[in-house]
C-alpha cells in the first residue's frame, strides 16, 4: 500500500518504508509494548549494569505489563557508557556486531555504540522515512556534507539516501570551494549538513557570485546535529529558496533518524515504533504528560547491539498533543532548542543560547551569524552579543547604527529580561564550523 503525503507538491506516493508513520495509534501502542517487553528481557539477560539496577529495585522483565510500566525501569546516562567503556553495555555477542560509532563528548573517553546487521538495516529505514518526510525522492541528487566516520551524520544520511534511490554524493565535511563547485556542476537538489554550515555555504556562495535561489538546483535541506531556531529556519529558506527541514538524533540511540519534521513544521515526528519517547522532569525524574516541557528520554525498542533503556538525552522539548495535518499518526516533539547542559546562568537568570538567537533574528538587517560572550565586570555578569551585519549596514550613519543596536538589545531583553551589549561586526568575521558550531564564549 502507498501513502499519499498530502504535503508534497510533486504528488509522488510516499515510499512504502514510511507505512508505520501512518499506523493507527492503538496498533502502534500494542507494537511498542510488545517490543518493549522483548527489549527489556534482552537487556536484563545481557547487560550486567542494567540487571544489577533492576535487581536493586526489585524489577523483573515480567513486571512490564503496560507502557506505563516503563517508569519502573532505571534510567541510563552518558556516564554509564563511559564507565562501561568500550563494550560493557553491548547486548549482542561481538560476532553479531558489524559497526561501531562513537561520540567524543568534551572530556575523557568516547562512548562506543555497536550495531548488528539488523540494527544497521533498521537505522537505514528510519533515515529513509526521515528523508521521505522532507520530500526527498529517488530522482534527487543528495550531497552529504555531514562527517563520515565515527560520527553518525554522514553514514546515516548516506544509507537513507541510497535506500530511497537517490544519487548520493558522499563528500563529507570541509573544502567549501569543492562543495560549491560540485553542488552546482552536479545539479545537487538536496543538501544534508548542519544548519550553521549551510549558512556558511550560502555566504561563501555569495562571495563567488552564486545565488542559491537562482544558480543552483537545490530544493531541500536536511539540517540537524545542533540546536537551531524557527527564526533561523525562515532566514535560511529566504536566502536560499529551499525548504529547510530539521532532523534529530543522537549517537546513543542510533544517530540521525530518531525524529524529523514534515512540511508543516509542527514539530519533529518521532519514529516511535523504534524509539519510545518520554518527557521527564529533570529535577524529580518523574515522567511528565504529553504537552509538558522537560528532558527527552528515549528507549530503543528494536536495536540489539547497544540497546538503551530510558536514555536521558539532556535535550529539552515537549511532546505535542495535537495531531499533525500531514496525516502521520506518530507523535511530534517540539524542535530541540536547548540542552539542559547548555543553560547559562547570567545574573542569576537561566538563559538558553537559542532564546538569544530568537530575539536577534527577529530584527531585520541582522545576519544569522553571532557569538554570545559572557564575562564579569566587577560583581556583575556582562552579556555581549556580537552579530554580523552587511558592509552596507555598517557604513550607515552612527545614529542608525545605534538605533539598530538598541532594537536588537530590546528584542533580546524582551525574551530573557537581561540587557545585552550589542557589537555589530563585519560579515564573515565570526567563527564558522563544518561540524557542530559553538556560539557561546563564557569567560567567567
Ligand atoms: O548529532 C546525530 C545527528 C547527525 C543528528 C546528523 C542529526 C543530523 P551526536 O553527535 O551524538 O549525534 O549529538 C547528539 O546533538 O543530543 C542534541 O543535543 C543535538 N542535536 C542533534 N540533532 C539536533 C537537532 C548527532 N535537530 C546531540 N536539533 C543531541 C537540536 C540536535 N539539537
Amino acid at each position: 500500500m502507498f501513502y499519499q503525503d498530502a504535503a508534497h507538491d510533486d504528488n509522488t506516493p510516499v515510499h512504502p518504508v514510511s507505512a508505520p508513520d501512518y499506523m493507527p495509534v492503538d496498533q502502534m501502542r500494542a507494537l511498542q509494548l510488545h517490543r518493549l517487553q522483548g527489549m527489556v528481557r534482552q537487556v536484563y539477560e545481557n547487560v550486567s549494569l542494567t540487571r544489577k539496577r533492576m535487581d536493586e529495585r526489585g524489577v523483573r522483565p515480567e513486571h512490564i505489563k503496560s507502557l506505563r510500566d516503563i517508569a519502573l525501569l532505571p534510567f541510563s546516562v552518558k556516564d554509564d557508557l563511559r564507565d562501561e567503556y568500550p563494550f560493557g553495555l553491548f547486548a549482542s555477542p561481538m560476532n553479531d556486531i558489524v559497526r561501531f560509532h562513537c561520540s567524543s563528548g568534551t572530556t575523557g573517553k568516547p562512548i562506543v555504540i555497536g550495531s548488528t546487521k539488523n540494527d544497521i538495516i533498521l537505522w537505514q529505514q528510519v533515515c529513509m522515512r526521515a528523508l521521505a518526510m522532507c520530500g526527498v525522492r529517488s530522482s534527487d541528487i543528495m550531497q552529504v556534507t555531514y562527517g563520515y566516520g565515527l560520527f553518525t551524520g554522514g553514514l546515516g544520511m548516506h544509507y537513507g539516501g541510497e535506500g530511497l534511490g537517490c544519487a548520493v554524493l558522499p563528500i563529507s565535511g570541509g573544502n567549501t570551494d569543492r562543495q560549491l563547485m560540485m553542488m552546482r556542476d552536479m545539479g545537487v537538489t538536496v543538501m544534508a549538513c548542519t544548519p550553521s554550515y549551510f549558512l556558511h555555504l550560502i555566504d561563501e556562495g555569495h562571495k563567488r557570485g552564486i545565488d542559491f535561489r537562482t544558480d543552483t538546483k537545490l530544493r531541500h535541506g536536511i539540517f540537524g546535529a545542533e540546536p537551531w531556531t524557527e527564526e533561523m529556519r525562515v532566514k535560511i529558506e529566504q536566502s536560499s529558496g529551499i525548504t529547510a527541514h530539521d532532523i534529530y538524533g543522537l549517537t546513543e540511540i542510533c544517530g540521525p533518524g530518531v525524529a524529523n519534521d514534515c512540511q508543516y513544521h509542527n514539530g519533529l515526528h518521532i519514529f516511535e515504533d523504534h524509539f519510545y519517547p518520554e518527557i521527564i522532569d529533570p529535577a524529580t525524574l518523574e515522567p511528565l504528560p504529553d504537552g509538558e516541557s522537560g528532558e527527552l528520554v528515549f528507549t530503543t525498542l528494536t536495536r540489539t547491539g547497544t540497546p538503551m533503556l530510558r536514555y536521558r538525552t539532556r535535550d529539552i522539548s515537549r511532546i505535542n498533543t495535537k495531531p499533525c495535518e500531514c496525516g502521520r499518526t506518530i507523535r511530534t516533539f517540539e524542535r530541540v532548542k536547548a540542552r539542559s547542559d547548555d543553560m547559562l546562568i547570567i545574573r542569576g537568570v537561566n538563559v538558553f543560547p537559542s532564546q538569544i538567537e530568537t530575539g536577534l533574528l527577529k530584527v531585520e538587517r541582522v545576519l544569522p551569524h553571532y557569538m554570545i560572550v559572557i564575562s564579569r565586570e566587577g560583581d556583575l555578569d556582562r552579556l555581549e552579543v556580537q552579530v554580523e551585519v552587511t558592509s552596507e549596514t555598517l557604513s550607515d550613519d552612527i545614529k542608525s547604527l545605534e538605533k539598530l543596536k538598541a532594537d536588537i538589545a530590546q528584542s533580546i531583553r524582551h525574551i530573557i529580561n537581561i540587557s545585552a551589549v550589542i557589537t555589530l561586526v563585519e560579515p564573515n568575521t565570526l567563527p564558522r564550523s563544518e561540524g557542530k558550531l559553538c556560539r557561546v564564549k563564557d569567560l567567567r
